[in-house]
């Protein structure tokens, strides 16, 4: 496996999927893709980022580009690693919890960057609040 990432200092989504896959135990190589140049979506997707962003862990033909998705991604392949709560419901909470934080963040990101994709976090914010009680 391979992890496109940016500076765990600054950014921490990359670091969230670095400490999830050190975790799980498994050999990887990681790959620096620099933060806050004109040319970092650019780079991050020479090597490999179908978003221009990172992280991505690559894993075969698989190219997964986001953090929570590298974690649940992760959570599935290394059972043994306990990334998750073992218990569904609570599981799915702390999968809520971790996706509304992010959707403020990308909210706020997509308005200023890419205001063409900001119905992106704003659908799934309405997912996941008009989910039934007994799903969350
Ligand atoms: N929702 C994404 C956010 C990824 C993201 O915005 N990454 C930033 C670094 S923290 C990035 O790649 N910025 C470069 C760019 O937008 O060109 C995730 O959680 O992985």
């Amino acid at each position: 496996m391979e992890l496109l990432i940016g500076d765990k200092l600054w950014s921490t989504w990359s670091m969230r999927a670095w400490l999830a896959l050190k975790h799980t135990g498994a050999p990887f190589t990681e790959t620096l893709i620099r933060l806050r140049t004109e040319r970092t979506n650019a780079d991050a997707r020479v090597a490999g980022s179908p978003s221009g962003r990172v992280p991505v862990l690559k894993d075969g033909d698989l190219a997964i580009w986001d953090s929570i998705a590298i974690c649940e991604y992760l959570a599935e392949k290394f059972p043994a690693a306990r990334l998750w709560p073992a218990d569904p419901h609570v599981a799915r909470a702390v999968l809520d919890f971790f996706l509304l934080e992010k959707i403020f963040y990308e909210i706020e990101d997509q308005l200023i960057h890419r205001p063409e994709l900001l119905r992106v976090p704003l659908a799934a914010m309405l997912r996941i609040l008009s989910a039934p009680a007994s799903e969350s």
